[in-house]
């Protein structure tokens, strides 16, 4: 295999469009002939971080252990995407610290509560509206947004607006090869 392994960090809020991203980042780099694999907090958190709640430390510790594989996979000289909410900036600074440097590429989906709200996916916050979640991301949780982080994603791709500074998966392809 002849390629260097990286982590690129998706972060944004729940109904940002992240996993969507991650799919589109995924098969981009595919059709480059670069092996990706994408962690993805939903799933998850069904499967090896079950044991966690939404509560503040759960939360980073999910991010740890998924900041820890995401580490293997870059060593394999795979590269892992995260799909996490990732809501804490310490949490994601640990995440980075783990990899060498240029290695760890955190990317913002930068997309407004109130899209994200208007959107719903799956209904979660009317739940957490109506006060059915509690400490629901942005509601009655907090998102820290990145600053200074490599890529702001303006997610035009999958609101399916025109224009403005949007980049591609297919731009983003291009920093990690
Ligand atoms: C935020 C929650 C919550 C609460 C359930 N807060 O949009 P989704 O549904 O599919 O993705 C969200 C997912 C978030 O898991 P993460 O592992 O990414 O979160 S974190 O990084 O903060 O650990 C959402 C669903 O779980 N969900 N309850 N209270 N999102």
């Amino acid at each position: 295999l002849q390629q260097k392994g990286c982590v690129i960090w998706l972060t944004g809020l729940s109904g940002s469009g992240k996993s969507t991203l991650a799919c589109a980042l995924s098969q981009s780099l595919h059709s480059r002939g670069k092996l990706s694999y994408i962690l993805d907090g939903d799933n998850i958190r069904h499967g090896l971080n079950r044991d966690l709640s939404f509560r503040a430390e759960d939360r980073s510790e999910n991010i740890r252990r998924i900041g820890e594989v995401a580490k293997l996979f870059a060593d394999a000289g795979v590269i892992c995407i995260t799909s996490l909410i990732s809501p804490y900036q310490k949490d994601r600074d640990a995440c980075r610290a783990l990899l060498p440097e240029g290695d760890f590429i955190e990317v913002f989906i930068d997309v407004p509560l109130h899209v994200c709200e208007a959107r719903d996916p799956k209904g979660l916050y009317k739940l957490a509206r109506a006060g059915k979640i509690k400490g629901f991301t942005g509601i009655d949780d907090p998102y820290e947004p990145p600053c200074g982080c490599e890529t702001t994603f303006i997610l035009q791709i999958v609101l399916q607006q025109k224009g403005g500074d949007c980049k591609s998966p297919k731009d983003m392809a291009e920093l990690v090869v």
